[in-house]
């Protein structure tokens, strides 16, 4: 709710060097000054904007804890409110003690990204910029934080209002034409122009396909018989000893997961116990783990060891279905080929041949991976759009209302159905620029944020 004064912890929960409390609101210095004395007995409601004092937090006359305390006066700030921000003594006990102390004082404790929601409701950024705020905070790799920033910067915001300005006029010669069938209006214009902006809107949802898988990701699994290499692939796509290798089949016992950047994309990869029939209740147990992390994968790799013959054993893992789609490698390249180069079976999309040792066909590997799972090739910060369910949505209703338009000047029917769906697509694309947008949608969007942010 506007107009009271909140206050959370907004730096992470554990030991650090400090941690900052946080409050916002027309009362914030006033509160600060009830749990806060300086040395000198200067009121912090007396200090100029911006500037940092020296202190401590006192309840009951007894500190509490050291700090540094910011007073920033509105509108210049964060939330456009007053903002008093107490740098603490890091570690749960010191931040949690100077949140006791100004909630004890008069703050209410904050809800999840209700910072950002005032900074928002008071204007001062986009609705566009709050999420692109939480995709910041969130990145995993370089990329997510890039388009993230990009979103900040409020190129999402400016593509959509182009496109609104543009459905807009064409909305207005179309009801001229419809008001003055007398006056001409050139009615074969109005189809390629449709196109062009449903050309437009494909454009950005194929963006915003690759912005979510940049900021959800992906998971593959690394399965095979024992020693054929899977703990070191995983090890050198992480480019770190993450799982042990050794040179005795069965080494690995239990899954071993970890989040790789593959062209920008966080890459869950799960190693897993070598597939054989298992010699005591462990190894069963790692086998069962091993089966069940290809369920939840978008990406099977099925490593096969290429300077041995092909066995029974093998055949029958070639020939399972996994599920999803499977990419079988063959692995440790720089030995003999053993396995022939003979089609093998089963129904895997792809084949090649790498060494996780010395990293040879890694590369290959990578692009081949994001050549499956992700369309529209390998992302960049030009083709990364991060958005919302929401916004896929809202997208995708604009999408539809403009076929559904340019399917009606197809048929030749009367202006006014395509119209009327022109005035759809313009409300969706209002939508998407936080016009009118519902409450439910604000509460689903900032409940995404965590408290103090
Ligand atoms: N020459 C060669 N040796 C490799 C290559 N990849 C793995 N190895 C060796 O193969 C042996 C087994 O490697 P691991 O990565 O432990 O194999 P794994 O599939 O994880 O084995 P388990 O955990 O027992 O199922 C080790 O001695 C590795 O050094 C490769 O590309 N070339
Ligand atoms: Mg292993």
């Amino acid at each position: 709710m506007l107009g009271d004064t909140m206050a959370a912890i907004s730096t992470p929960m554990g030991e650090g060097g400090i941690a900052v409390v946080r409050l916002s609101g027309p009362d914030a210095i006033l509160i600060a000054d009830r749990a806060f004395r300086s040395p000198r007995g200067a009121a912090l409601s007396a200090q100029p904007s911006h500037t940092i004092h020296y202190g401590h937090v006192v309840v009951d006359d007894e500190i509490v804890d050291e700090v540094l305390v910011s007073v920033l006066r509105a509108p210049r700030t964060y939330t456009r409110e007053d903002v008093v921000e107490f740098s603490c003594h890091g570690g749960i006990a010191a931040a949690r003690a100077v949140l006791d102390a100004v909630l004890g004082a008069g703050a209410r404790l904050a809800e999840r990204g209700e910072f950002t929601q005032r900074a928002f409701l008071n204007g001062r950024i986009s609705l566009d910029q709050a999420q692109a705020v939480l995709d910041i905070v969130r990145a995993q790799t370089a990329l997510g934080l890039e388009a993230a920033v990009d979103r900040l910067g409020g190129r999402f915001s400016n593509d959509i209002a182009s496109l609104r300005t543009t459905l807009e006029a064409l909305l207005a010669d179309l009801e001229v034409d419809i008001d003055f069938p007398d006056l001409d209006v050139n009615v074969d214009e109005f189809l390629p122009r449709v196109q062009a902006l449903a050309e437009r809107t494909a454009q950005l949802r194929a963006r915003g396909e690759q912005g979510r898988v940049v900021r959800e990701g992906l998971t593959v699994a690394i399965i095979g018989r024992p020693n054929v290499g899977k703990s070191t692939l995983l090890n050198a796509l992480l480019s770190e000893q993450r799982s042990i290798v050794a040179p005795t089949p069965g080494t690995t016992r239990d899954t071993v997961e970890e989040v790789a950047s593959i062209g920008g994309i966080p890459v869950r990869l799960i190693d897993t116990a070598g597939l054989r029939v298992p010699t005591d209740e462990v190894e069963a147990e790692g086998v069962r783990r091993a089966e069940a992390a290809t369920k939840r994968a978008d990406l099977v790799l099925l490593l096969l060891d290429r300077s041995v013959a092909l066995e029974d054993d093998d055949r029958e893992l070639l020939l399972r279905d996994w599920g999803v789609p499977t990419i079988v490698v063959r692995n440790k390249s720089d030995l003999r080929d053993d396995l022939g180069s003979s089609a093998l079976p089963g129904t895997a999309i792809d084949t090649l041949d790498v060494s996780a040792r010395d990293g040879q066909g890694l590369l290959e590997l990578r692009e081949r991976i994001l050549g499956l799972l992700v369309s529209g090739g390998v992302p960049s910060r030009n083709t990364v759009l991060l958005l919302d369910t929401w916004e896929r949505d809202l997208l995708r209703r604009l999408a539809e209302a403009l076929d559904r338009a340019a399917a009606a000047f197809e048929s030749g029917v009367t202006a006014d159905i395509a119209a009327e769906e022109l005035r759809a697509a313009l409300h969706a694309a209002g939508e998407l620029q936080g016009i009118d947008l519902s409450e439910s949608i604000l509460e689903q969007i900032f409940s995404r944020f965590c408290v103090g942010k």
